[in-house]
């Protein structure tokens, strides 16, 4: 299973946040090394999915409208692909990528990311999932155009989540947050392939225990993701002999204000290095984050021997 990572003219894009170029970004896409007779293709519901015989890739995409319906359409959208799973032989959820539209804006009294976690939690309920403890990696960025849509990998062996020690779990995060909690670990770790072990790091942000820090200065957010990602790296070490370097994981970097690249960046090559293969090969993708204060967010995933 290999990441390929850049800009794709034949992806579907729908409801994608957008290349800082402008173009809505079929920005990755996951590669099989099965034989063709091993793989297989579906849809369940709304969930569009490929199954190799070891790895699952699905996406699902959903027109949202009111408060209400936005929960039940995200609770929906989340039963088929929880049933996805379950057809398929009970596999285990690494990583999901959410992407609202309009994550910020408020729908019948409540902010659009909240009602979406309402949702979302009552889906991993619902299907017996694991919603706190054991949650696979995931990141939730808004964009202003098209469905919500989610993307997600699945296995045949149960991810180890991982936490990080500086930040209160998003599970456990209180309610000013929101009446119902995130869905996601900070990271997923998972073998991919024999001897080799792959870290999913999910969206991570300028928060430290469960609040935002730095509000309005996206130089001091970036450093202190920095931190944050370096801390899940470590409490990823702590669980296996792989070593991973975010200097050669793939990163993804969201920003809210595509004006930011450049101080953003400067921050990334004075920690990591300007050539640094991670950040040379890194996305940079325009979308809203899912706190009004946050100014950007990154994630990142890497793969290392055993
Ligand atoms: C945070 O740490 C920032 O709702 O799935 C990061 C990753 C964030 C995933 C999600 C949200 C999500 O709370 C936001």
């Amino acid at each position: 299973m290999l990441a390929e990572r850049g800009h794709f003219d034949d992806g579907r894009a729908a409801g994608a946040p957008r290349l800082l170029a402008g173009e809505p970004a079929c920005a990755e896409r996951w590669l099989s090394e099965a034989p063709a007779a091993a793989r297989t293709e579906g849809r369940t519901g709304h969930v569009s999915w490929h199954d190799d015989g070891r790895w699952l890739h699905g996406s699902a995409c959903i027109e949202v409208s009111g408060g209400a319906r936005l929960r039940e359409d995200t609770r929906a959208l989340y039963a088929d692909l929880f049933e996805v799973l379950r057809q398929r032989g009970d596999l285990h959820l690494l990583k999901v990528w959410n992407y609202l539209p309009h994550i910020n804006a408020e729908l019948d009294g409540l902010e659009v990311y909240r009602h979406f976690n309402i949702g979302r939690q009552q889906a991993f309920l619902d299907a017996g999932q694991r919603a706190f403890e054991g949650a696979p990696a995931a990141c939730a960025l808004g964009h202003h155009e098209g469905p919500l849509s989610v993307h997600f990998l699945a296995g045949r062996q149960a991810p180890r989540p991982i936490e990080n020690p500086r930040q209160v779990s998003a599970y456990h995060y209180p309610s000013s947050y929101g009446p119902r909690s995130p869905t996601f670990s900070r990271a997923a770790l998972v073998s991919l392939a024999p001897g080799e072990e792959t870290l999913f790091i999910s969206g991570t942000a300028s928060i430290v225990g469960h609040r935002t820090l730095h509000a309005g200065d996206v130089g001091a957010q970036t450093a202190e993701t920095l931190r944050n990602l370096e801390a899940v790296i470590a409490s990823a070490h702590a669980q296996t002999s792989a070593r991973f370097d975010l200097r050669t994981m793939d990163l993804t970097v969201y920003l809210r204000d595509p004006a930011d690249r450049a101080a953003v960046e400067a921050v990334l090559a004075a920690s990591l290095g300007a050539d640094a293969p991670g950040l040379r090969g890194a996305l940079w993708l325009h979308a809203d984050i899912c706190r009004t204060d946050l100014l950007v967010e990154i994630e990142a995933q890497g793969s290392a021997p055993t």
